[in-house]
């Protein structure tokens, strides 16, 4: 665990198309994590398989590519402590349903099929989802003003 670590969060095309990328972007800055990189993006059918290549096999597989596919998200990637387990914990069980109240998920969603963020769920997936995203130069390195008032 480290200051340093990173994790691809996504906000799916659902949460675009409902204005919920301001409040998103808020609750990772609240919590003390660095905006590393950002950018709307709509990649294309090809690049949404390569991300969810885990899940081809799944019977929701089609149905995810096709409204991932459905407008603009909006891909960042976010620094700090634990940044990975935290942000999932940011955004709330997979199935909203299930998502405790004051997650993201938790708050704004109620179908798993439209659950609004997506966010990586390891080191090692935040790492090669990252690659996929953004180009070398898109991921910015600096340092944040109040870093000395978030840790120790
Ligand atoms: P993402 O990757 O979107 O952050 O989701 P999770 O990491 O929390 O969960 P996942 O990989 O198991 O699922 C990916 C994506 O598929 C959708 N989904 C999932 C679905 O439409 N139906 C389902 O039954 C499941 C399990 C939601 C998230």
């Amino acid at each position: 665990m480290s200051t340093t670590e990173q994790t691809f969060i996504a906000v799916k095309p659902d949460g675009v198309q409902r204005g919920l990328v301001g409040k998103i972007i808020s609750r990772f800055e609240d919590r003390g994590f660095k905006l590393a990189a950002i950018k709307l993006i709509t990649p294309g059918k090809a690049h949404l398989e390569k991300h969810y290549a885990d899940l081809k096999d799944k019977p929701f597989f089609p149905g995810l590519v096709e409204y991932m596919n459905s407008g603009p998200i909006c891909a960042m990637v976010w620094e700090g402590l634990d940044a990975v387990k935290t942000g999932r914990v940011l955004l709330g069980a997979t199935n909203p349903l299930a998502s405790a109240p004051g997650t993201i998920r938790g708050d704004f969603s109620l179908a798993v099929g439209r659950n609004v963020c997506h966010g990586s769920d390891s080191v090692e997936s935040a790492k090669k989802e990252i690659a996929l995203w953004f180009q070398e130069g898109e991921v910015v390195s600096w340092e944040s003003a109040q870093a000395k008032w978030i840790y120790e």
